[in-house]
């Protein structure tokens, strides 16, 4: 939000040199097997150590319109990012399975958050053991980068007891030629509520 450090920094000069380094478009130009471009809005995250934040199960697909041949999504922390800070974590190959999304969602998926009914659950173990599927992380590094398509589950866990933040950006591209979510055309803001 206005006036918040993260507001201003992902308007920055150094920050947009960073998500607009021609290597980032060409990497996804790869997955697209078509020319790339950015998609503007780019949220940072911050997650204060110790602090019960974590991001909850959830598909990129239910946040911005696309599909997997047309949207992708690079997570890149911000700084070292060890398990404990409470990295990303992917369920082994939920992109696979069209059919999750209406399992998870049919069987009563308990929530911490009644009037928000984009996340799939916030709670890790039931959606693994109701799927069968293994949480799947790393010790992150700076300058590391996972990239995912807007299909598959993914989440974060509370942010251990470190000596700094677990900063991050999800930087996105979409096909050039594809339509553009008008959603995420503008800066991103902590309220813009998309
Ligand atoms: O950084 C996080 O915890 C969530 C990021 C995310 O959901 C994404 O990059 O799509």
């Amino acid at each position: 939000m206005k006036g918040h450090p993260a507001y201003d920094f992902v308007r920055s000069d150094t920050f947009r040199a960073f998500a607009d380094q021609p290597a980032l478009a060409q990497i996804a130009a790869i997955f697209f097997d078509a020319p790339a471009e950015r998609i503007k809005r780019t949220p940072v995250r911050h997650f204060i150590p110790g602090r019960k934040f974590a991001s909850r199960a959830h598909m990129d697909k239910t946040y911005i319109d696309g599909i997997a041949a047309d949207v992708v999504t690079m997570w890149i922390p911000l700084g070292d990012c060890p398990v404990v800070s409470g990295g990303l974590l992917y369920l082994e190959n939920s992109h696979q399975d069209a059919a999750l999304e209406d399992k998870v969602r049919s069987a009563d998926a308990p929530t911490d958050r009644g009037n928000d009914t984009r996340p799939l659950t916030h709670d890790l173990k039931w959606i693994a053991d109701q799927t069968a599927r293994r949480w799947l992380t790393a010790e992150y590094e700076a300058g590391d980068m996972v990239i995912h398509a807007p299909t598959i589950v993914h989440a974060s866990t509370d942010p251990g007891p470190t000596d700094y933040m677990r900063i991050s950006t999800d930087i996105r591209f979409h096909r050039a030629d594809s339509a553009t979510d008008p959603r995420w055309a503008d800066h991103w803001s902590a309220d813009d509520g998309y």
